[in-house]
């Protein structure tokens, strides 16, 4: 088997040798034999023949097959875009989705897909997915465990599992892409129906921490940045069976096990949670930033975790996703970005990719503000609509997605560059620049100081708030 495997290793590099002296005689770009994806410089490749490498061309570009606004090594505000962004594909959405919904059957019938869930279909899906990223250009992925390798009948067979198609992922990767972050996947399968590290079952708290302590030493091994924790069916239906102290307590006893697991492992990434408000559960424990954040600083993990912000949870959660990821910001948790936005009148997780330019301007505004959010990046946690069923339509729709966040780059640069919104705000709380409003910010004021001064002032003349002209501002640069 072993000396087979070798004669045939050899005759593919004889023909890979072959392929490119044809090629470099007839002087055309070489090509090299199907799965054969290293020593043949550039080639057409296996899954996505007839896509190019996607370049940038310029917003006067007609190509749906081209970058207009993302340029990855121009330089913006004194960084390279490819280093504010490090980009990502979400491997799930990308290489697991289906067009499936509870209504109807999958769409989506990828030519490389074979309709099973076997090892082999596994280890196809991830050639496909890095010969996808690489015709893309960007370094990252994000994955969740049992999205690259089917489940197994036991724990350990799905941890073999796993270690096969992550032993061919970390040669796939080379030396240059590595997950942004990975993830366990603890909601699919009906164990963890009451939750998991919040189930009722001990059992199921303890089969999650053994998945997670896999995918947490699968990252690591795979060089992930970061580990997240989205916690799928973290909460709870009604109070009415629920102990939410006790649940709330085992989440946080989960979580400082596995801080003390990536130290153990010498895990150097980020831990992330992703809040969330609803779906699947009716109310998830990580509801927003705000109080996720409420929730580490609690326990005591504040120092130990940061947030993964996705732009669609902030709007199931009655917020913007500006909002969301400021609020992160100033609690010095902003560790990710999810990005992808939601539909205003319907009310899930539509995970489409962002098209609103006004959108990701503000939420750059406040990356920018963070100075970059590396070692997280933007994870593209989006899926192509159900009905959108080409395959050149997974580029068409990343382009579309990375312009989207480069023009919001591009805008917020010019911003910060004319000032007059800076400005406008500086002036807004100019009252507290003042020898009182210094006082008080340095919680020297006291109510009788204070009381004295109303007193003194009388009635006050409020000044405008300027919203329409701060909007105006914004505008301008759209
Ligand atoms: C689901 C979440 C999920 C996480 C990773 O709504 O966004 O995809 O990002 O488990
Ligand atoms: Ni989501
Ligand atoms: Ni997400």
């Amino acid at each position: 088997m072993r000396t087979m495997k070798a004669a045939a290793k050899l005759l593919l590099f004889v023909l890979c040798i072959l392929a490119v002296s044809l090629a470099v005689i007839a002087g055309s770009p070489p090509t090299c034999p199907a799965g054969l994806s290293s020593g043949c410089g550039e080639w057409e490749g296996e899954f996505f023949p007839g896509i190019p490498k996607i370049k940038y061309e310029g917003p006067s570009s007609k190509s749906p097959l081209a970058y207009k606004w993302y340029n990855a090594e121009e330089e913006i505000l004194g960084k390279k875009m490819k280093d504010w962004f490090r980009f990502s594909v979400a491997f799930w959405h990308t290489f697991r989705g289906t067009g499936g919904d509870p209504f109807g059957a999958p769409t989506k019938m990828w030519p490389w897909e074979d309709g099973t869930n076997s090892l082999d279909m596994a280890k196809r899906r991830m050639r496909a997915n890095f010969e996808f990223i690489d015709k893309l250009g960007v370094d990252f992925w994000c994955f969740h465990d049992r999205d690259v390798a089917p489940d197994g009948k036991t724990l350990e067979e799905a941890n073999s599992n796993l270690d096969e198609v992550v032993a061919l992922a970390k040669e796939l990767q080379g030396t240059k892409i590595r997950p942004l972050w990975g993830t366990a996947q603890l909601f699919m399968h009906p164990r963890f129906m009451h939750g998991a590290a919040t189930s009722s079952e001990l059992g199921v708290y303890a089969y999650s921490a053994a998945q997670v302590k896999k995918a947490m030493e699968v990252t690591h091994y795979l060089g992930g940045e970061n580990y997240v924790f989205w916690g799928g069916r973290e909460g709870y239906q009604t109070l009415l069976n629920t102990d939410m102290e006790r649940e709330l307590n085992h989440l946080a006893r989960f979580l400082q096990a596995s801080v003390a697991y990536k130290k153990k492992i010498g895990f150097n990434g980020t831990l992330l949670i992703e809040p969330k408000p609803q779906e699947p559960t009716k109310h998830q424990y990580d509801w927003d930033a705000a109080t996720t954040a409420n929730f580490l600083r609690k326990y005591g993990l504040i120092g130990d975790f940061k947030l993964n912000i996705e732009c669609n949870h902030a709007t199931l959660s009655g917020h913007s996703c500006h909002h969301e990821i400021e609020t992160a910001r100033i609690n010095g948790l902003l560790g990710n970005i999810d990005a992808n936005s939601g539909d205003p009148q319907t009310g899930w997780d539509t995970d489409q990719f962002m098209t609103d330019i006004m959108e990701a301007t503000m939420v750059m505004l406040s990356v920018v503000k963070n100075g970059g959010i590396a070692p997280g990046g933007f994870n593209f946690d989006a899926k192509l609509r159900r009905e959108s069923t080409d395959v050149e339509d997974l580029f068409i729709a990343h382009i579309i997605g990375m312009d989207t966040m480069a023009r919001g780059l591009r805008n917020a640069a010019k911003l910060i560059e004319d000032g007059s919104l800076a400005e406008l705000v500086r002036k807004r709380y100019q009252s507290f620049d003042t020898e009182l409003g210094a006082s008080v910010e340095a919680g020297k004021a006291d109510f009788e100081l204070l009381e004295k001064k109303a007193m003194e002032w009388g009635e006050l003349k409020v000044p405008s708030g300027k919203q329409e002209l701060a909007e105006m501002i914004l505008q301008s640069v759209l």
